[in-house]
């Protein structure tokens, strides 16, 4: 029996998170970073991702999540002016593409100038714990992701260590919605997420990873879910970051039979084609 949620809204879209409206929702991974080009820089670069995002649309991607900066392991952080070089131009190209646009930033003066330019929702790997992140999406509409991380990216990796990984997650989650609410940010605007991989053993992913529904329950918010080639795939797999396609899609597989609302994916169709069979079959 899934726990009933409301709709989430995500700035111009409305998804049904219940009932007989609800369909697990796909977010597909836009990276606008150099090494996701072929010429290592700016040229082409907004080509490329616009061809990119095309292809996403086509295959049925539900949320576009523009990220300008890599969170994997041990990458140096970039200057604001390079993250808004990288993603402002695509967030603008993008914005009347019919779908919903996610940015993906911990970076207050990022999410203003995101919102302005048009985008529907917020995801937020620090879980706007940054000075002014509050205040940046506050008066818009856009939908928030708050997801937990055990310190930053380049030391999140270093020996996480958690008592009860399942109940601090659940007591940051909570924390972070609350303090939202106190600032007068509605519930229906909030997802929730774990944050896989950051700051996480395997064993704490797979811990998390089965307690999707307890941490929504008591949380009382939809959780996205983002496992799409991680090391933790690659852990138990044994493959590379190229060929974790299968272990990704049985992970988000297991992320929706445990309850997600959300699945945050590299590879839109083939995980829009997993969630047709696994909802055919429920
Ligand atoms: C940006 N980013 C990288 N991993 C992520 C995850 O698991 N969830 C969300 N929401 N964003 C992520």
């Amino acid at each position: 029996m899934q726990t009933v949620f409301a709709p989430l809204h995500v700035g111009r879209y409305c998804f049904p998170m219940s009932g007989e409206a609800h369909r697990p929702l796909v977010m597909g991974i836009l990276n606008i970073t150099p090494n996701s080009f072929s010429d290592g820089g700016h040229f082409n670069s907004l080509e490329v991702a616009l061809s990119r995002a095309e292809q996403m649309i086509a295959e049925g991607v539900d949320i576009i999540d523009i990220g300008g900066e890599s969170t994997r392991p041990g990458v140096a952080p970039v200057s604001l002016q390079e993250e808004l070089e990288r993603v402002m131009p695509v967030i603008y190209a993008l914005r009347d593409c019919g779908k919903a646009l996610s940015i993906d930033t911990y970076k207050p003066e990022v999410m203003r100038e995101a919102i302005v330019a048009g985008v529907d929702m917020i995801n937020d790997i620090n879980g706007f714990r940054a000075e002014g992140a509050l205040t940046a999406v506050n008066d818009s509409d856009c939908g928030l992701c708050i997801m937990h991380m055990q310190k930053d990216p380049t030391t999140m990796q270093e020996a996480p260590q958690y008592g009860d990984v399942v109940a601090e997650v659940t007591a940051f989650l909570r924390q972070r919605v609350f303090d939202m609410e106190n600032v007068g940010i509605s519930r229906e605007r909030i997802c929730i997420d774990p944050g896989f991989g950051v700051g996480k053993t395997v064993e704490h992913n797979f811990t998390l990873l089965k307690n999707i529904g307890r941490l929504q329950q008591e949380c009382g918010l939809p959780l996205l879910a983002g496992l799409s080639r991680k090391s933790a795939i690659g852990a138990i797999t044994g493959k590379p970051v190229d060929r974790r396609l299968a272990g990704s899609l049985a992970a988000a597989l297991a992320a929706v039979m445990h309850g997600a609302r959300i699945v945050r994916v590299h590879d839109v169709a083939e995980t829009v084609d997993a969630l047709k069979i696994w909802q055919a079959a429920a």
